[in-house]
């Protein structure tokens, strides 16, 4: 089956928007709600294991807030939080606080001139990743992808294969056609489970996760002046992956 589209992960895999964008923003949101929650880098790492925002912060308070006590409407409150949440990402990312990770830019611009039809499957919420891409990546570049596909859309986020089963049916394209690049074990188990080869790039955060089942796991995507480490898998031969060495990774 020959390769015809590229689906993209977006937190951590495009861009390193956990620590430095997502992780302030529900702090931000926190203070200003004059709630004592707070999230250091380290706790951050351990509260990625449940994807989502709104289930993030509830998975917060049951697992590490036995002293907290839920007033009623609690999940009204944390919908509110997180509209406060995505106001403040949204501001960060506007203000290009958030740059695409090596290599990004170049392979997404060589597929498109290649012909490879490209697209999103995340599980943050549809306005971040347009503002993530309209100021990191660069203004129009939303349309580079066909099918961006986001959030609550469906009910069952990463690890679930539902995001990713929901970007191929709205392409109209099979698994087998297609590539998908991951960053996390979440993420790695919603590709797999949706039958797709995946490109793993880790980052601080998902180092030490199990990438089981991945195609290549590697440092990043690496550029001519900027090469990446091959971490398991097919070494790419080269310090940087290209439309060829992936036509070669999804024949393998
Ligand atoms: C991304 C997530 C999201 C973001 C926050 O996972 O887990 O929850 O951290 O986004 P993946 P929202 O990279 O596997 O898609 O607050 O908008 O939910
Ligand atoms: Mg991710």
């Amino acid at each position: 089956m020959t390769l015809h589209a590229l689906l993209f992960d977006v937190d951590g895999t495009l861009a390193d928007t956990e620590r430095d964008g997502h992780r302030p923003a529900f702090n931000q949101a926190f203070a200003e709600a004059g709630l004592d929650w707070h999230w250091d880098v380290a706790l951050y790492g351990k509260l990625l294991a449940v994807t989502g925002g709104k289930e993030r912060m509830k998975h917060y308070i049951d697992r590490y807030r036995p002293d907290y006590r839920k007033p009623a409407g609690f999940d009204a409150m944390v919908a509110d939080l997180h509209k406060a949440k995505t106001r403040h990402y949204v501001e960060l990312a506007a203000r290009g606080g958030i740059p695409m990770r090596p290599g990004v830019k170049r392979l997404l611009a060589e597929a498109r001139a290649a012909g490879l039809r490209l697209a999103i499957a995340t599980t943050t919420t549809p306005e971040n990743v347009t503002v993530l891409l309209e100021h990191s990546l660069g203004p129009g570049t939303q349309d580079w992808f066909e099918v961006i596909a986001a959030g609550d859309i469906v009910p069952a986020k990463k690890p679930a294969p539902d995001i990713y089963l929901y970007a191929m049916e709205k392409m109209g394209i099979s698994a087998a056609e297609c590539l998908a690049f991951e960053d996390s074990e979440n993420g790695l188990k919603a590709s797999l489970g949706a039958g797709l080869k995946t490109l793993v790039t880790v980052n601080d955060y998902t180092l030490d996760h199990d990438f089981t089942g991945a195609a290549v796991v590697l440092s990043d995507l690496g550029d001519p002046g900027t090469p990446n480490r091959c971490i398991a898998g097919p070494d790419p031969g080269q310090p940087f992956v290209d439309v060829a060495y992936l036509r070669t990774l999804h024949a393998g």
